[in-house]
């Protein structure tokens, strides 16, 4: 724990990380200064309850002299490293780190963390709520939605705080120390944030940087980009497969999930696969990363089961919202890369309309060529994206330029026909044209619930 009493705090960016360590950090007594590139006038909801606080707020843009006269800087998981005012503080070697660095510095208890490109918040939602039903003080926080920082108050020695983790979090890290981490898998993201897949590989392989051989990695082993994470730890390695048993780790064998605890070990059964009720391959991995954890944690697999048996796909994951004249409507929006909407055409024969497109974030669209082909009967394109999709797709899918959502979802409507699916799965991050990937969900789901039988 730092003592920041009476020490000089800039908080860069307001978003939800920014205000909440900016508060928390005035409750520990620091000066604080918050910077942000948006305009006053769109910070006016955030900027009366900062100044009533006692916080400084600078708005329109970062000035370097406000940088310059702090004893510590901490930015949100959004501004990226080499933003020119962060790069020259770091230059004069003034300490800067990220929120989910600050919180754990205050955060008490178990940590178990979650990354990966995909099914981080499937699993981080899963994991939280086996520790809860197994009765053990448990909270979920970070990436998901909520600020680490924001679980700080509510931790004691005895909690368990699962926390999904991104690599733009993860890029800031010092001595966050998860007892238990967890990497799903790592492919192609935020390569405009990172510049390079190296970087970003980097970034996420920074969640076990502090790990010991007390503490715990659940790596996928059928992910060879994953496995790669295993030469960075110095912790115990548990692996977990769908496709074959493992020495050590969670698997799938027959028509159920065993987890071994060590190496020749009998294997415990943990539970039915058919007792999954989430779609998709990509959950079953999701799930047995999730059993892994929890049994190394010391939730037994008689607990572990009911657990997963009644937990639901999360909200703009894969999420069902309504049949409507015979064609099903399914909310994907958190599919903001390729992979994730890999994952969702895989997890549907054929028939699909997809909705794709957003702010691209220089991803490779091709890669979707060969699914496109067997499943898709029409693309929409949405958003800033669309060209490039459609320039990258040409003749392998029939594409109807649909530019908003409004729109692709009332064409889709018109051409399915009964049996069809209609997907929002767009391979892209939403901030184009919403405010965030929820927002984009709530307004499909919205459009589609406005749909005439
Ligand atoms: N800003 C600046 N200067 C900059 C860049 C941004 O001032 O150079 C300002 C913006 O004007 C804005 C603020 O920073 O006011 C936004 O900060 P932020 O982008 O860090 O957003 P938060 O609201 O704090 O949300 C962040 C995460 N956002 C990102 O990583 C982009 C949220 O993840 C996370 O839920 C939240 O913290 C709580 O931990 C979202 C996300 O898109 C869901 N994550 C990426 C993903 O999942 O792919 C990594």
């Amino acid at each position: 724990m730092m003592d920041l009493k009476n020490k000089r705090v800039l908080v860069v960016g307001l978003g939800k990380s920014g205000l909440s360590a900016a508060l928390f950090l005035r409750g520990l007594g620091a000066r604080v200064t918050v910077s942000d590139a948006r305009s006053a006038v769109a910070l006016a909801k955030e900027i009366p309850a900062l100044l009533e606080a006692g916080i400084m707020v600078e708005a329109g843009g970062h000035g370097l002299l406000t940088f310059r006269r702090q004893d510590l800087i901490v930015v949100s998981p959004g501004v990226p490293m080499d933003t020119p005012e962060v790069k020259q503080t770091q230059a004069f070697g003034l300490p800067v780190i990220g929120e989910l660095e600050l919180a754990s510095r205050y955060l008490q208890g178990r940590v178990v963390a979650i990354t990966g490109s995909n099914g981080k918040t499937t699993t981080t939602t899963l994991l939280g709520k086996i520790f809860s039903d197994a009765g053990g003080p448990t909270l979920v926080g970070g990436n998901i939605g909520l600020p680490v920082i924001d679980l700080v108050a509510k931790s004691t020695s005895e909690t368990t705080s699962v926390l999904e983790v991104s690599s733009f979090q993860l890029e800031t890290v010092e001595e966050f120390h998860p007892q238990i981490a967890v990497v799903l898998n790592i492919t192609p993201d935020h390569l405009d944030r990172h510049g390079s897949f190296a970087a970003y590989w980097a970034a996420k392989a920074r969640i076990t940087e502090r790990q010991g051989p007390e503490d715990f990695l659940v790596l996928n082993a059928e992910d060879k980009e994953t496995q790669m994470v295993a030469s960075k730890t110095k912790a115990q390695i548990y692996w977990f497969s769908a496709r074959r048993p493992i020495k050590q780790g969670a698997f799938v064998h027959g028509e159920s999930i065993l987890f071994i605890p060590s190496e020749g070990a009998k294997a415990e059964p943990v539970m039915p696969v058919a007792e999954i009720h989430l779609k998709g391959a990509h959950n079953v991995e999701n799930v047995l990363a999730a059993v892994c954890a929890a049994r190394l944690a010391g939730v037994p697999a008689e607990k572990i089961r009911p657990s997963v048996a009644s937990f639901k796909a999360v909200e703009h994951r894969l999420e069902f919202v309504r049949m409507v004249n015979g064609v099903e409507y399914y909310n994907d929006s958190k599919a903001t890369n390729v992979d994730a909407t890999m994952k969702a055409l895989a997890s549907f024969p054929k028939g699909i309309h997809l909705i794709l497109g957003g702010k691209d974030k220089d991803s490779d669209y091709a890669a979707m060529a060969e699914l496109l082909k067997e499943r898709v009967k029409i693309v929409y394109t949405i958003g800033s994206a669309a060209e490039k999709i459609e320039r990258q797709l040409q003749g392998v899918v029939k594409m109807v330029a649909a530019g908003t959502l409004q729109t692709a979802v009332a064409e889709a409507a018109r051409a399915a026909a009964i049996g069809d699916v209609v997907l929002l799965s767009p391979a892209c991050s939403s901030f184009d044209q919403f405010d965030n990937y929820e927002h984009r969900g709530q307004v499909f789901r919205q459009f589609v619930n406005e749909l005439k039988q």
